[in-house]
């Protein structure tokens, strides 16, 4: 047999499925629906091996439940509003559009040479105003149902490229791009009310089964939620103030004995008034001010402070008072944005209390230690035990301190009010969508000095960007453009502004899945059949997303429920977040990284060694990492393509590791996943021939030889289907390989001695072809056309298993008609007593003595023998 040719073979499938129309999805198909998707890349140019991964991934899903009879939905898109397209535009001079719009078209084109089960006709970009448009329509939407919000808010600016940055964006309290120290500033900003929905946004992950623990986790924790008590403490002496109390939040009110300082958040109202008559304070104001707000920023930062001067009375202890600090590690966006500190129970607080000599008293005491010699050095203790040291709590676990305590102050009142009042606090905060960047969708508002704040009316939607922007300032370019914002007021005619902020790119991606369910709408969906689709049945992507883009689709999907939208609240039913590819790294004798491709690698007895492939260098082989542009150590998945074609690409990234985990990305692996499309190859050549030479040979009956490997291949579809079905796909894979072995094997059997096993070879080799079609479609089609079998492999059904194969013991169960023994069947234990009974009527000895009538009776006892009474 000629060896396969992917390069030839590969582009002509594509056409064929590309005219056959194979992949596209019509609403209508009375088929079960089955939703399956992959995050949409960004399009920044090329595709790289992490997405070879994930979409070969979900290439093997749709395939499989394709032929599993479903109507599978599997769409793609792209991501493609963002700074880098602003930023590629101020290096080439170029528009963000053309740049982003020239990267969409290369990676579609790398995308179709992978010959992914996509349906291309429901491609979006979110960049298009087809696109963005709805999106500004459901932002009006959101504007009336009251889920939206525009308010001062404190943010991290970054001075050099004048624009917000998220908090992630931060690093060490600098830009990640631009490196200049961040600043915070307040500026008046769009915001969706996700904090609203904090409770129903946690409760809801208890329903997502389907989705891997860790990023349920983690979502729980970025919502964080806390039970606690708000709890006044009133001043000794306002100090000229108008304050009389100053109130705090606090998770551990079993802890207040062990109480040692107030601290207030520089931005607390108290800290401003006191800040006007003290220098010192100004400038730790300031100071904290520079600091950013990044949680990383605030961890890591030194615990630091300012005494204000002020006292207050300790709540439960005659006579104590505590003084009142101002500290940058309290956030005003937080409880009250005051604490009582208590440095032996946590850990911010020592650090606090050492760096200012504050008491440290411990009130819980550690379950093996003595309460007579107990101290806290240098870690506070922040685990369980018992209370003491603390008068009418002593003695109780910490949670039933913390309820007493709760009612002790609920029943004290200062100032004529409840002195302590149980609160339930939400680390999340509202979703600032506003960015001061040309590259988004506009936000569809104008402001007018007249009427206020008003949505742009929908009939004059979209929002369009204009096309002629220029990019010499730093800043956003809409507000540079000389006419753009002026427009008219849509109420009173009057001169206004547009609105030029525009929207966070997660707001883009919080609603696309949705979109490809009526990609060509005239409204943002079409609520029937969004429904019909959603929730996707499985989500595929990286675990880098798994809070910020997970959690914003869900409120998204949310909100366009409360606006009418959609009729669920939860968008993605199965989750699975796959691990990255890795490659070793080469390093010159300069230091200098150097590409796998520059770099020749051999063994030499048990070690490797590696040389510049032009040069001769010698060059050391350092750690395997994540492919990096940074340290040279990717593969283009372009040159793969050429070299192996797709179906060894997609075959070596599904057969190497869990899904889960990394993979690392070798040549020798590469060459095996080659090696093994030709073996299939081969062994489809090889059984074709045998079948030619065998013509005129009986082939109906099984020998044993020929039941035990129908055995085999029933076993390997059965378990096939459940390892993909449970996204195990190297486990799958290994499942295909044990089959091959068998297959080869039978296949020399049957060469030498063409017979009965015939049939089931060749039964066998075409079932092999349909498991392999989900990972090596092409190779798949080839060879299911050369076995002559009718129509696409794309479009077969997936071969059904005869549950009596998967049994592997068997009993001989003696038949007695009428208490004489008359003959015996062989049949896999355990079998159900109808199952029985049915193989037991159907048997030819016992048709010819029934001769047509019914029997009385027929008793089996299972796994033993079989009575008929006639
Ligand atoms: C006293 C105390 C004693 C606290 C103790 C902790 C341990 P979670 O669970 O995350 O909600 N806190 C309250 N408001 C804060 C703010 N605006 N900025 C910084 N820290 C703040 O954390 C609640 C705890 O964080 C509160 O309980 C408070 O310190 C602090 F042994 O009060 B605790
Ligand atoms: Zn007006």
């Amino acid at each position: 047999v000629e060896r396969y040719n992917p390069r030839e073979m590969e582009p002509k499938w594509q056409q064929v499925w590309d005219q056959a129309k194979s992949f596209v999805t019509s609403d209508d198909d009375p088929r079960e629906p089955y939703y399956v998707l992959e995050m949409f890349p960004y399009p920044s140019g090329r595709i790289h091996m992490g997405h070879v991964r994930n979409y070969s991934m979900g290439d093997v899903v749709a395939r499989y439940h394709r032929a599993r009879g479903k109507n599978v939905l599997h769409p793609m898109g792209w991501d493609a509003f963002g700074l880098p397209a602003e930023n590629a535009a101020i290096e080439n001079k170029t528009h963000p559009g053309t740049w982003t719009r020239a990267n969409i078209a290369s990676m579609k084109a790398q995308l179709q040479s992978m010959g992914l089960a996509i349906d291309w006709t429901r491609e979006i970009a979110t960049c298009e105003p087809q696109y963005y448009q709805h999106q500004q329509a459901m932002f009006i939407d959101m504007m009336a149902a009251g889920l939206v919000t525009r308010k001062q808010s404190k943010v991290n600016w970054d001075p050099i490229d004048m624009t917000v940055l998220a908090n992630e964006q931060v690093i060490d309290g600098r830009g990640w791009r631009s490196g200049a120290p961040v600043e915070q500033r307040e500026l008046t900003q769009w915001f969706f009310k996700i904090s609203d929905m904090a409770e129903d946004l946690l409760a809801g992950l208890d329903t997502l089964t389907e989705w891997p623990e860790k990023v349920r986790t983690m979502q729980r924790n970025w919502i964080g939620k806390s039970e606690g008590l708000r709890l006044k403490f009133a001043l000794v002496d306002s100090k000229g103030t108008d304050a009389t109390a100053i109130e705090v939040f606090t998770t551990r009110p079993d802890t207040i004995f062990g109480a040692s300082f107030i601290a207030l958040s520089a931005d607390h109202p108290l800290t401003t008034q006191l800040a006007s008559a003290n220098a010192a304070l100004t400038d730790f104001i300031a100071e904290c001010h520079a600091q950013g707000t990044a949680t990383e920023t605030l961890e890591k930062a030194e615990k630091k402070g300012v005494f204000t001067g002020l006292q207050v009375q300790h709540p439960a202890i005659e006579g104590a008072t505590l003084p009142v600090y101002v500290a940058n590690f309290v956030l005003m966006d937080y409880g009250t944005g005051a604490i009582f500190g208590c440095p032996a129970h946590d850990q911010r607080d020592l650090d606090f209390a050492r760096r200012y000599d504050l008491p440290v008293k411990p009130v819980v005491l550690p379950p093996d230690a003595n309460a007579d010699s107990f101290a806290v050095t240098n870690e506070a203790f922040t685990d369980a035990g018992t209370i003491f040291n603390s008068g009418f709590l002593d003695g109780l676990s910490i949670d039933a301190a913390k309820q007493a305590a709760a009612s002790h102050f609920a029943a004290r009142t200062v100032d004529g009010q409840p002195q302590g009042k149980v609160e339930i606090n939400y680390r999340l905060r509202d979703w600032g969508v506003s960015r001061q960047r040309y590259w988004g969708c506009p936000i569809p508002v104008i402001h007018c000095e007249v009427c206020g704040t008003l949505p742009v009316p929908k009939k004059d939607l979209p929002v369009v960007l204009p096309e002629d922007v220029s990019f010499d300032k730093p800043g956003n370019a809409l507000d540079h453009h000389p006419s753009w914002k002026h427009v008219s007021c849509p109420q009173c005619g009057g001169e206004a502004r547009r609105e030029t902020d525009t929207m966070d790119t997660f707001v883009d991606s919080s609603w696309y899945y949705t979109r490809f369910t009526a990609p060509h709408a005239a409204t943002p969906t079409v609520p029937a059949i969004a429904n019909r689709w959603l929730p996707v049945d499985q989500y595929i992507g990286g675990v880098e997303h798994a809070i910020l883009h997970l959690l914003y689709s869900r409120y998204f999907t949310r909100a366009m429920k409360a606006t009418g939208h959609v009729g669920l609240d939860e968008p993605f039913k199965g989750l699975f977040t796959q691990g990255m590819v890795t490659h070793e790294t080469y390093k010159s004798p300069t230091g200098d990284w150097v590409a796998p491709v520059d770099v020749a690698v051999e063994t030499f007895g048990e070690g490797r060694r590696a040389r510049h492939l032009k040069s001769g260098a010698p060059i050391t082989i350092g750690s395997i990492e994540k492919m990096s542009k940074s340290k040279k150590n990717v593969i283009d998945p372009d040159e793969i393509v050429a070299t192996y074609g797709a179906d060894t690409a997609r075959w070596f990234m599904l057969s190497d590791s869990p899904p889960e985990r990394d993979v690392q990305w070798t040549e020798s692996g590469v060459e095996g996943a080659s090696r093994f499309q030709q073996r299939i190859w081969r062994l489809v050549g090889d059984t074709i021939e045998i079948i030619k030479q065998s013509s005129g040979v009986v082939r109906e009956k099984d020998d044993n030889e020929g039941l035990a490997l129908r055995k085999v291949i029933h076993r390997a579809v059965h378990n096939v289907g459940n390892e993909i079905e449970g996204l195990r796909f190297n486990r799958a894979v290994a499942q295909i390989y044990e089959l091959t072995n068998a297959l080869v094997r039978a296949s020399g059997i049957c060469a030498v001695a063409p017979a009965s096993r015939l049939a089931a070879l060749e039964l066998g080799v075409t079932h092999l072809i349909q498991l392999i079609a989900p990972m090596m479609p092409h190779l798949a089609e080839t060879c299911w056309e050369a076995l002559g079998q009718p129509g696409l492999v794309a479009d077969a059904r997936w071969p059904e298993v005869d549950p009596v194969m998967l049994v592997d013991d068997e009993v001989t169960l003696p038949i007695q008609v009428n208490g004489k023994r008359r003959g015996e069947i062989t049949l896999a234990k355990g079998m159900a007593a109808a199952e029985v009974e049915k193989l037991v009527l159907s048997m030819d000895e016992i048709v010819r003595m029934l001769d047509g009538k019914a029997p009385k009776k027929i008793v089996i006892v299972p796994d033993r023998i079989v009575n008929v009474v006639v």
